[in-house]
């Protein structure tokens, strides 16, 4: 149980003068019935797939879907000697072949949006077979996908064509835990949650955290260098991950498994391989640095009238909450009511509010974090920065208030068709960026009217990071739409000093707009790089780099 002391909260609640209902703490009132109103004992959602429930759904495949890709005829088709020499490697139980039912999940995205045509998965378990793969794919050119847990959001988990499929999952095995140094090493295929529970019964957790974690491989989360939600506290993948080993595309096995903190010698190769989005190798294995499990946690949700007191609110919780600060999300009212539109209970405050942010804090001293937390949100309150909060009275509060930021995504995905875009760009700059597609789109002619095939523009985010989720609703995916979209927002991106993909990464989506993001002296490396690796291009092809 994490809960705000009685005290404190009293204290709070006599000396603000602004506080709603939801914050007020009467003597009447016991802790239980403090007033967090989601109600909820189970998270909404999970990141299970979309289609599993709805069968009816059909997805077009990429090629028809985004006319203009073409097969590199430089590839083997796959044969049926091909498939009786896989199974020597990997057994029969160890493919998927030629059913296109079983092969569905394999060739779809998480969103619905990408299909590929692939007639083969193959689930190798051990670093050798990946090798032995790898190795006879090269010498016959027939190109590979390697597949983690498939909850990417760009496209690049899946074939474009007929590659085949090299799913990871089979590659779930603990390597060991050094409860000392808190340095975690791991098949690449075990799952993120799997091993976040693992860690916690020893006290520690991984340093990664997002919305997917049921379902995305460790090895996933590498390849696409996830932030997700408390990288603000435990920093990006480039500082975690402390060693790999990689396959590389001929079948060489790059030991690089290293479990230091501190290591000098030579170019750090596993850098490399970190957002690599399975373009030069794959990954099999991985050492990372956990840290401790706090032992309090709290989380709170604010309520405010301007993405201006979200910047205040931000700057303050650095100044106030400063090392017990680990993560700090805001969501535009558009993005409540997606939630609302498509997840039942309806109400999480009494009133709503232009913006949200919630705030968690993870420290060693509950007594000591209650009352830092206290006096930032008294004081946000008192200067008018919040209109509102609620604060998590305890663990399956703070689980709720987790769903609902977590499960905007899903909610998305349950519209007809949504552009996505992952951006990131100077803070002050973040909701200008939603008003402008906005109104861009409105003098466009294609949302704010009845008949509008855009239906909303949602926006929410990681503020601490600088990255801005971007969702558009719409009714379908049009040309005219797309066109007014891109490369508009990339450019304004660009103008404004950000990146194209703050986390998701390039895939299939992405590709062809690396340029504004990176020079063409670093995309002629890039290139250079991939062709030293993979010669023959077979790993993920048609992704990543641009074609042209
Ligand atoms: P996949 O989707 O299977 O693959 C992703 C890419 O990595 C592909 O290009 C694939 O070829 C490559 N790849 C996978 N495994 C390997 C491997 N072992 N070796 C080499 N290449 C490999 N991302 C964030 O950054 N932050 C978030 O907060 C976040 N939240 C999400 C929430 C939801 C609900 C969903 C559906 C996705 C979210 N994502 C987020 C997207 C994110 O990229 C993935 O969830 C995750 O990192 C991908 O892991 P995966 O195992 O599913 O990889
Ligand atoms: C998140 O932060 C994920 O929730 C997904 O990165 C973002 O749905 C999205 O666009
Ligand atoms: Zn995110």
């Amino acid at each position: 149980m994490h809960s705000i002391g009685s005290t404190a909260i009293r204290r709070m609640a006599t000396r603000a003068t602004r506080m709603s209902t939801a914050f007020t703490f009467t003597k009447n009132v016991t802790q239980q019935h403090l007033p967090l109103r989601l109600g909820l004992t189970q998270p909404l959602f999970n990141s299970a797939r979309l289609y599993a429930t709805d069968k009816e759904k059909v997805v077009a495949y990429t090629v028809d879907k985004f006319p203009g890709y073409v097969r590199n005829e430089n590839f083997k088709e796959l044969t049926e000697n091909d498939v009786t020499y896989f199974k020597s490697i990997v057994g029969e139980n160890g493919l998927v072949y030629g059913n296109e039912d079983d092969l569905f999940a394999f060739n779809t995205d998480w969103m619905n949006k990408f299909r590929g045509k692939s007639q083969l998965v193959l689930k190798p378990k051990t670093t050798q077979q990946v090798s032995d793969i790898l190795k006879y794919c090269n010498e016959q050119k027939l190109a590979v996908v390697p597949q983690g847990g498939n909850t990417g959001l760009v496209g690049g988990s899946v074939p474009v064509f007929d590659e085949v499929v090299l799913n990871l999952q089979g590659m779930n095995k603990i390597r060991g835990f050094d409860s000392v140094s808190g340095i975690l090493t791991a098949d690449a295929g075990c799952v993120l949650e799997v091993l976040d529970n693992w860690l916690a019964e020893k006290g520690y957790m991984m340093p990664l955290d997002l919305g997917a974690k049921g379902s995305c491989h460790i090895g996933g989360n590498i390849a696409t260098n996830a932030g997700g939600l408390r990288l603000l506290r435990y920093g990006s993948l480039h500082g975690t991950v402390l060693g790999l080993e990689v396959v590389l595309p001929d079948g060489t096995i790059l030991d690089n498994m290293s479990t230091l903190r501190k290591d000098n010698t030579g170019y750090d190769l596993k850098q490399l391989f970190i957002g690599s989005e399975g373009t030069i190798g794959v990954i099999t294995g991985v050492s990372i640095l956990t840290p401790h499990r706090s032992k309090a946690v709290n989380v709170a949700l604010l309520g405010l009238e301007s993405f201006e007191d979200v910047q205040k609110a931000f700057k303050q919780s650095r100044i106030e909450l400063s090392e017990i600060l680990s993560a700090f999300e805001f969501w535009d009212i558009n993005a409540l009511h997606m939630f609302k539109k498509h997840a039942t209970p309806k109400e999480v405050m009494q009133s709503e509010y232009p913006f949200y942010v919630l705030i968690e804090t993870s420290g060693s001293n509950k007594d000591h974090d209650d009352e830092k937390l206290t006096t930032y949100l008294e004081n946000m309150m008192e200067e008018g920065v919040a209109q509102d909060g609620v604060v998590a009275q305890d663990e399956s509060q703070i689980k709720n208030l987790w769903s609902l930021r977590e499960g905007f995504t899903e909610a998305l995905g349950k519209e007809p068709a949504v552009y996505k875009y992952d951006i990131s760009m100077p803070v002050p700059k973040i909701y200008e960026c939603v008003e402008d597609m906005r109104q861009h789109l409105k003098d466009g002619g294609v949302f704010g009217q009845e008949d509008s095939p855009v239906t909303d523009v949602v926006a929410y985010g990681h503020v601490g990071d600088g990255n801005l989720h971007l969702n558009i609703a719409a009714k379908r995916l049009d040309k005219k739409t797309s066109s007014l979209i891109e490369p508009y927002l990339f450019e304004w991106v660009s103008k404004h000093q950000g990146s194209i993909s703050a986390e998701h990464g390039l895939g299939v989506a992405k590709n062809e707009f690396l340029g504004y993001s990176k020079s063409p002296v670093m995309i002629q490396l890039m290139k250079s790089m991939k062709n030293i690796l993979d010669p023959n291009g077979i790993l993920n092809p048609y992704k990543y780099l641009p074609s042209s």
